[in-house]
């Protein structure tokens, strides 16, 4: 029998359907999963008369491949990771091929990258982004490691992967971790359009408009400049009612939101490098204060508030408001997203190209969107363009949008709406605009009380002063 083209390991949803892609682009794949019985439950369902071949036994898989092997590992990120390598190690040979397509920390990437370097085993960290869906109809795809390992996977993943106007979602992202770090980043700008969403959603909702409305003003916009997977399947939500209720099913769901880490990391990633990402970081810290349901509930009738809904506008008005508002601050978290992945590369020597990461984001991935290839023209125009804001084409909609925008953080506010994201993006954007920040005042304290100098806007840069200050007598 002839031997299989590309091997997998982890038969769980991701791993089955990646291989069933695999496969349906002309390759043979063998298949081995930890649990043999899910193996079995795969040859004798989805894989049934395919050109896959299923082992019980993981050197047998190893043996099915054709030389050099290329082995995706589709295991859950962490222990497992390290655990399936260590099995692989004395059963594979050099040259051969490992590929790591789960969601691994970065730095995970980088560690197991060196290891197997050192023991002449090639190594790619591959993000994979679209869920279920995108695994078996065509993800996204974030690749990372050495260029030699990246050419051998290249026709494979090249084939499996989205394409937008003919063009595959997927590109060699750097060495390294890179390919993990993009995937993280997109995970974290996932984080913040979900969250802008919501916040629109949360003010449609107060104002009074209907599930109904909602999924209409939803589709509207998904055929307009905000066309975007994430639009599209809220509007979709919208329309769908609970059988036992008759109520829209999205009122009866908990509004406790859960997250697996991607965010938390993009978080913690930028707060090390000096990123801001404010947006995201907005749209983590709503998730974990919506985890925390019992004490809102338990503070809610202590806490006072505006009560009823007040705004003055029309419904038409809010609608097209709200529109500028989410637009704008989209492009906030973008132009963040995109800034801490300039810093990360720039950090770990990776040549990130924006260009390329906006162009493989259009298709299969979640955050799929029509404005990426505004982005992507935006970076292949001015590939050291300093902040995304600055392009002309978002420039123009931040400018056209910016009185809208602060008139919806107003509203919210005004009614005690909590829209953190919405606000933490018009910061942003106000904070880089203005010349002259409150941090002379934040450096006279600092020397004040650290005696830590500050420089002088009449003096050279680099130049530092201190003054003595009064005693401060308690
Ligand atoms: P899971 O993340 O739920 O992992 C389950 C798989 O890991 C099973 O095949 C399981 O084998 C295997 N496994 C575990 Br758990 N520990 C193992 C070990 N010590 N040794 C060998 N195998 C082990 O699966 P998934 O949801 O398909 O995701 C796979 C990867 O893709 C993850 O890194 C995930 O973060 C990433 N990802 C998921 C999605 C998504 O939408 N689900 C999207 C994008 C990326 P068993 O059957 O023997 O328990």
């Amino acid at each position: 029998m002839s031997k299989s083209d590309f091997g997998l390991i982890g038969l769980a949803v991701m791993g089955q359907n990646l291989v069933l892609n695999v496969e349906s682009r002309g390759f043979r794949v063998s298949v081995y999963n930890r649990t043999g019985s899910v193996t079995e439950a795969f040859l004798a369902d989805g894989a049934k008369g395919r050109n896959i071949e299923g082992h019980a036994d993981l050197k047998a898989f190893v043996e099915s491949l054709a030389t050099p092997r290329k082995i995706q590992i589709m295991v859950k990120a962490g222990g497992a990771v390290d655990a399936v390598i260590e099995q692989l190690l004395p059963l594979i040979d050099q040259g051969d091929l490992i590929i790591d397509g789960g969601n691994s920390l970065f730095t995970d990437t980088q560690r197991r990258s060196e290891y197997l370097e050192e023991k002449g085993i090639l190594f790619i960290g591959a993000g994979v982004s679209g869920g279920e869906e995108g695994a078996l109809k065509g993800p996204a795809i974030m690749p990372g490691g050495p260029m030699d390992s990246w050419k051998i996977i290249e026709p494979i993943f090249t084939a499996i992967s989205a394409k937008v106007n003919g063009e595959a979602c997927c590109r060699h992202m750097g060495a390294g971790g890179a390919g993990h770090y993009v995937k993280m980043i997109h995970n974290g700008i996932e984080y913040g359009d979900m969250q802008l969403i919501c916040e629109a959603y949360n003010l449609f909702k107060a104002a009074g408009f209907t599930a109904e409305e909602q999924a209409a003003i939803f589709d509207e916009w998904n055929r307009g400049d905000l066309e975007s997977y994430l639009i599209q399947i809220t509007s979709k939500i919208f329309t769908i009612i609970d059988e036992e209720t008759g109520e829209p099913i999205v009122e009866r769901i908990m509004d406790r939101a859960g997250q697996k880490g991607t965010g938390r990391w993009t978080v913690l990633s930028a707060t090390e490098m000096g990123s801001v990402i404010s947006t995201i970081n907005a749209a983590v810290e709503a998730r974990i204060l919506s985890s925390w349901k019992e004490d809102r509930v338990e503070a809610a009738p202590h806490l006072q508030g505006p009560t009823a809904f007040q705004s003055g506008l029309s419904k038409e008005e809010l609608k097209q408001k709200v529109h500028d508002a989410l637009f704008a601050s989209k492009i906030i978290s973008y132009a963040q997203g995109m800034n801490m992945l300039r810093a990360a590369s720039e950090q770990y020597g990776w040549g990130l190209n924006m260009g390329d990461i906006a162009s493989v984001w259009r298709g299969g991935c979640i955050i799929r969107a029509q404005f990426l290839n505004r982005i992507k023209e935006a970076y292949e125009g001015n590939p050291e363009l300093k902040n995304l804001m600055l392009d002309d084409y978002f420039k123009g909609i931040l400018n056209a949008s910016q009185a809208n925008w602060r008139e919806v953080v107003a509203l919210a506010v005004t009614n005690g709406i909590p829209v953190p994201a919405f606000s933490a993006s018009l910061a942003y954007y106000d904070s880089y605009r203005e010349e002259r920040l409150p941090a002379n005042l934040l450096q006279a304290q600092r020397d004040y009380f650290g005696a830590h100098t500050y420089e002088r806007i009449d003096k050279p840069v680099g130049e530092f002063f201190h003054t003595e200050w009064p005693e401060v007598i308690e």
